[in-house]
C-alpha cells in the first residue's frame, strides 16, 4: 500500500473544546505522522478559497463564517493509505451518523460544526496541502 499524504483541519469547534491533544493521539495510534502543522485564524478569503468546491452550495456561508469562528489546527498526516484512514477516524460529515467511535461521533455537535477536516482524495489532498503549507515547512521521517 501506498504512503501517502492528506490535509487534516480541527476546526474551531473542537480547537474550543481544548482537544487538539486527543484528536492528535487518534491519529498517531493509527499510524499516522503529523509531518507538518500549525494554527491559524482562517481570514474570510482564506476560508473562501479552501472551500471553493462549495461555493454554489447552500450551506458555503455557514460553512464559511464557522471555520473563521476561532482559530483552527491545520496538519498534514502521512502514513499508509492516509487519505482513506483519516477519513474513517473523522466519521461520517453528520455526527449523528458517524460510527461510534470516531472523532466527529466523540467530539462533533452538529453537521456544521463536525470538529474535524479531511481531504477526500489523492488531488485534492495534494491541493489542499500546497494551499496551507510551502513544500519546505512539510517533514518527512
Ligand atoms: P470536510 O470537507 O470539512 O472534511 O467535510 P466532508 O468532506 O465530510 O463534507 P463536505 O461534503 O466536503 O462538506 C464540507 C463541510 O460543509 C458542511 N456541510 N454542511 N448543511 C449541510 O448539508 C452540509 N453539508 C456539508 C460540513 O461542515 C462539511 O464538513
Ligand atoms: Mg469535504
Amino acid at each position: 500500500m501506498a504512503i501517502e499524504r492528506t490535509l487534516s483541519i480541527i476546526k474551531p469547534d473542537a480547537v474550543a473544546k481544548n482537544v487538539i491533544g486527543q484528536i492528535y493521539t487518534r491519529f498517531e495510534n493509527a499510524g499516522l505522522k503529523i509531518v507538518a502543522s500549525r494554527m491559524a485564524q482562517l481570514s474570510r478569503a482564506e476560508a473562501e478559497g479552501f472551500y471553493a468546491v462549495h461555493r454554489e452550495r447552500p450551506f458555503f456561508k455557514d460553512l464559511v463564517d464557522f471555520m473563521v469562528s476561532g482559530p483552527v489546527m491545520i496538519q498534514v498526516l502521512e502514513g499508509e493509505n492516509a487519505i482513506a484512514k483519516n477519513r474513517e477516524l473523522m466519521g461520517a460529515t453528520d455526527p449523528k451518523k458517524a460510527d461510534k467511535g470516531t472523532i466527529r461521533a466523540d467530539f462533533a455537535d452538529s453537521i456544521d460544526a463536525n470538529a474535524v477536516h479531511g481531504s477526500d482524495g489523492a488531488d485534492t489532498a495534494k491541493v489542499e496541502i500546497a494551499y496551507f503549507f510551502p513544500a519546505l515547512n512539510v517533514y518527512s521521517r
